[in-house]
């Protein structure tokens, strides 16, 4: 793993810094595992194992794994609940509340049969916890305030314990003051890998959350009390063109693993293949349960692994077949304009509100190419509501919205973008010019006077 993306910072500078100075002990401090952090919001190589049992490492999509320590045949992780600053997409960054730097938090991989300690240090203003969703484990460490324990209060440091039992993908994410910690990003995702790493083999192995913000434009803090009507839609706390493309060598056999934390459902859809549902939170589906989809539903609360092999080379959609989940801010409150003529309106409008932008007389994607010629100045930290290039011109997509890159002749573990797919010859959608190869005529021709037909109506009440 490439650590100089990382910052490795001492406890002693985190019992410094922050509000926790007061309260966290050095001395205690100092028998906990190092804190790692991430400042990006790249999808960061996989984290090969070099201690503990082997596996195949996933991917975060815009997001790394958390290193450990092993102490006396137990995994030791560090999770920080901090404030931090997250990247949405270039030109837009969000201060939102998440773990070790970003959110989400990091990723965190073990394998079946693990005995894990997670030691959990409260950097919030208020008081937190952590719910790990799906897992089996003692009832004291399910994580819900009040129910199970005692709050997290802010500088403190907390310890929960337990053995991994079931291989699977599960999350983690506050079960405090849930709707508000949510709403700001603290949440990450948690792969226990099979004992045996034969089982249900993949080459590549992809995870990462559905969330969703409402951040108004030239504003950087969640509004924390909305509750379905958000604005930015996103991959791991990520809009397209933020997200990274999910990239795999032809043939590959792909898991993507996606857990729904935000308000409501996403059917996630692919293109040019089908998969199946390989894995739901619940645990693995069998072979002879599953069948094939082109869109998957993840409710809120769900996780899905979907697996297929990527046998068609091309950039394919991925995305969110809700239509407005692949938009980004701005976007949701436009009047309906087709087929209004604006004519001179907009000037008047324009005299009296200088930002006044005409909303589509022919659809919204005039509005993506006027912005672009005329070069309109956004309003601070916002993003287009519809935006990102492509090698035939605009995309106008937003939100949550990627690319599945199949290539052939990738090297393992190469993960980087490799740039617009080279369509061949005669395969792309064209223009109709008069180059087209003669028709043959059918033989059928209409007799003199015409066909006639006989059509019954059909009868009684039709309503349906
Ligand atoms: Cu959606």
């Amino acid at each position: 793993m490439d650590f100089s993306k990382f910052s490795r910072r001492d406890f002693f500078r985190l019992a410094g810094a922050g509000i926790a100075a007061s309260t966290v002990s050095k001395v205690a401090m100092a028998a906990l595992p190092e804190i790692v952090s991430a400042d990006q919001a790249n999808t960061q190589s996989p984290l090969q194992p070099n201690t503990g049992r082997p596996y195949n490492p996933v991917v975060t999509l815009n997001g790394w794994s958390l290193p450990w320590r092993m102490n006396k045949g137990v995994k030791e992780f560090h999770l920080v609940a901090e404030p931090v600053v997250r990247e949405i997409a270039p030109g837009m960054k969000a201060h939102l509340w998440g773990y070790n730097g970003q959110s989400p938090g990091p990723t965190i991989e073990v394998v079946e049969g693990d005995k894990v300690r997670i030691f959990v240090t409260n950097r919030l203003p208020e008081v937190t916890s952590i719910h790990w969703h799906g897992q089996r484990l003692p009832n004291g460490m399910d994580g819900v305030k009040g129910l199970t324990q005692p709050p997290i209060q802010p500088g403190k440091t907390f310890m929960y314990e337990f053995e991994a039992k079931r291989a699977g993908t599960f999350m983690y994410h506050p079960h405090a003051d849930e709707m508000l910690q949510m709403a700001m990003g603290m949440m990450g995702s948690w792969v226990t890998h099979p004992k045996n790493p034969k089982f249900m083999p993949v080459d590549r192995d992809f995870v990462f959350l559905l969330n969703a913000y409402d951040i108004d434009p030239g504003s950087y803090t969640p509004k924390v009390s909305t509750m379905l009507d958000f604005n930015l839609w996103t991959f791991n706390s990520r809009v397209f063109p933020g997200i990274d493309p999910i990239v795999v060598r032809k043939n590959d056999r792909v898991r993507i693993r996606i857990g729904n934390l935000t308000m409501t459902n996403h059917p996630i859809h692919i293109h040019g293949h089908e998969f199946q549902v390989a894995g739901t939170d619940g645990g693995w589906v069998p072979a002879s349960a599953r069948w094939p989809e082109v869109t998957t539903d993840i409710a809120v609360g769900q996780m899905r692994a979907i697996e297929f092999i990527a046998n068609e080379p091309g950039d394919w959609a991925f995305h969110c077949h809700k239509s407005h989940h692949t938009m980004n801010a701005m976007g949701h409150d436009v009047p309906t304009l087709l087929g209004v003529k604006q004519g001179d309106l907009m000037k008047k409008i324009g005299n009296l509100v200088p930002e006044y932008m005409p909303m589509g007389e022919t659809g919204m994607s005039e509005m993506t190419e006027m912005a672009e010629m005329m070069d309109m100045p956004l309003p601070e930290n916002t993003l287009p509501m519809m935006s990102g290039k492509g090698q035939f011109g605009a995309i106008e997509m937003g939100g949550m919205f990627t690319t599945v890159k199949v290539r052939e002749g990738l090297a393992r573990n190469d993960y980087k973008d490799p740039g617009p797919y080279k369509h061949p010859k005669g395969t792309v959608a064209r223009e109709v010019v008069n180059d087209l190869p003669p028709v043959e005529r059918s033989g059928m021709s209409v007799p003199d006077g015409g066909l006639e037909m006989s059509v019954r109506k059909p009868m009684g009440d039709m309503k349906h």
